[in-house]
């Protein structure tokens, strides 16, 4: 009965929102995994709750006109959906990359309603961006298109209504050209974006939180094997915001992360990746990784960033994109003996590729509630705001720590409840679902 109710839900769902995979991937897995908890409680499906948490409150597509540095005319689409507001204003980032459309924001805007749940503060589902592309551009060319793309996202936007933040393809750079602008334009400052530089309204540990955050979680799913952090071989896929400060927090817990990627390819150093140089190459001249063993001879560069996973590891953590991670990489990492899989980046490992984990007894932290540390501290940025002070770094790292540790916990305690021990998959989906169900029940239909 239940199956039969849930298999009606996607049809609609794919029906309603044809080609995008990504999101019906999404939606997919948090539907089996909630089954167990409509058929205990017949007032959910009574009440519709599931086929509304799936349609978004609002979605918003705009044209982003530039001019480039050559003076041609450039035009880009922007969105935003805002996805679900029970529990607090619309939160989520912003990705900037040429693959992004309506399917890719929506799939982030319906996880992010759950793992903002899980996060333990007040904020509501939602995501944005663009198929802008920023490599390559000038910082004029960056700073123009940011203009542009506030000039319509103002509007829809507010620290009490929807909070953007960064996502890939989205830093600090970005995040201060779009907040100028929306000062500008409607004569507030207010911390209607997080990620914002420290001397005006940013939070210490939000640049690390992400990758912090995961180590965190993944620290905890270490315990429950009997184990920790000391002499792991890490691979990290990505050499962005999260790739590179889950890197520095796994080094500072005594791991060696042997190899990091990006869109063109990986690099294996076997003696431990010399972090301060990716961050140079990375951070500050925007180059490739390949130039990484330009200075260090000894390591070794394979072009392409699929074969990352074929490097035999103790533990892998996914923190470049969605779909990263297919079957294939995950039966590699299994036959490597990899004996933990934490996300960083969002749904990087496909459906069938979490089935090979799971039945070969590879501790799996899902996305949702192992990245969530980046949003839980962008909303301990909002509440600097709101207060109007600034916390310490080792305050902000505490609070992170301890929400971390509390999004463990209502996974596993609400796999436990379910009867699905140790799935996390399941408990992240189920913990979250309940609070945001349990509040639109609350509020009536809306
Ligand atoms: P960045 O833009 O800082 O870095 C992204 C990294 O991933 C780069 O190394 C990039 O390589 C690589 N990458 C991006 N797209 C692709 C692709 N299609 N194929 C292969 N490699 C790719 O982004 P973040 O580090 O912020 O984000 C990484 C992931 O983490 C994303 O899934 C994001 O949604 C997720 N996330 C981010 C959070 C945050 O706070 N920033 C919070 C929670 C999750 P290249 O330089 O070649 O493009
Ligand atoms: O996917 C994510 O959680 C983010 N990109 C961070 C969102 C945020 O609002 O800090």
């Amino acid at each position: 009965m239940a199956s039969q109710y849930l298999d009606m839900v996607m049809g609609q769902v794919v029906a309603r929102n044809p080609g995008e995979t990504e999101f019906h991937q999404a939606v997919r897995e948090v539907a089996e995994s909630v089954q167990v908890v409509i058929d205990k409680n017949p007032e959910f499906a009574n009440m519709k709750v599931l086929e509304r948490i799936v349609e978004p409150e609002r979605q918003i597509m705009f044209r982003v006109p530039w001019v480039d540095d050559s003076g041609q005319v450039q035009i880009n689409r922007g969105f935003r959906v805002e996805f679900n507001s029970a529990i607090g204003p619309y939160k989520g980032g912003l990705r900037f990359h040429p693959s992004v459309y309506l399917g890719i924001i929506k799939f982030l805007g319906f996880e992010q309603i759950f793992k903002n749940a899980l996060t333990t503060t007040p904020i509501g589902g939602g995501k944005g961006g663009s198929d802008f592309d920023p490599k390559g551009k000038s910082n004029n060319e960056v700073m123009r298109f940011c203009q542009s793309f506030m000039s319509e996202l103002f509007r829809h936007i507010g620290p009490d209504t929807d909070v953007p933040a960064g996502d890939i393809g989205v830093g600090g750079r970005e995040i201060g050209f779009m907040f100028g602008q929306y000062k500008k334009l409607t004569n507030t400052f207010t911390g209607v974006l997080t990620g914002k530089g420290l001397e005006w309204g940013g939070s210490l540990v939000r640049t690390e939180a992400t990758g912090y955050g995961l180590v965190y979680f993944v620290t905890r799913m270490l315990q429950d094997k009997g184990t920790d952090w000391k002499g792991k071989k890490v691979v990290v896929s990505g050499s962005g915001n999260v790739a590179i400060y889950a890197t520095q927090k796994a080094h500072e817990l005594g791991a060696k992360v042997i190899a990091m990627s990006d869109s063109n390819g990986y690099i294996v150093d076997e003696a431990g990746i010399k972090l301060d140089t990716v961050k140079r190459i990375k951070e500050v001249e925007r180059g490739r990784i390949r130039e990484y063993v330009d200075e260090y001879p000894s390591a070794t560069y394979v072009e392409g960033w699929q074969g990352i996973w074929t490097v035999p590891c103790d533990i892998a953590l996914p923190s470049a994109t969605q779909n990263e991670v297919d079957e294939a990489a995950a039966k590699a990492l299994v036959k490597n003996k990899c004996i933990a899989v934490g996300e960083g980046a969002n749904m990087p490992s496909t459906p069938e590729a979490i089935e090979v984990f799971q039945q070969n007894n590879v501790a799996f932290g899902p996305a949702k509630a192992a990245n969530a540390g980046g949003v839980a501290t962008s909303a301990l940025e909002m509440c600097q705001n709101s207060m109007r002070l600034s916390w310490t770094f080792d305050e902000v790292d505490q609070r992170l720590h301890l929400i971390m540790n509390a999004i463990y916990d209502q996974c596993t305690g609400a796999a436990e409840a379910y009867g699905v021990k140790g799935d996390l998959v399941a408990g992240a989906n189920i913990a979250g679902f309940l609070k945001v169900s349990k509040s639109m029940m609350a509020q009536g239909v809306v």
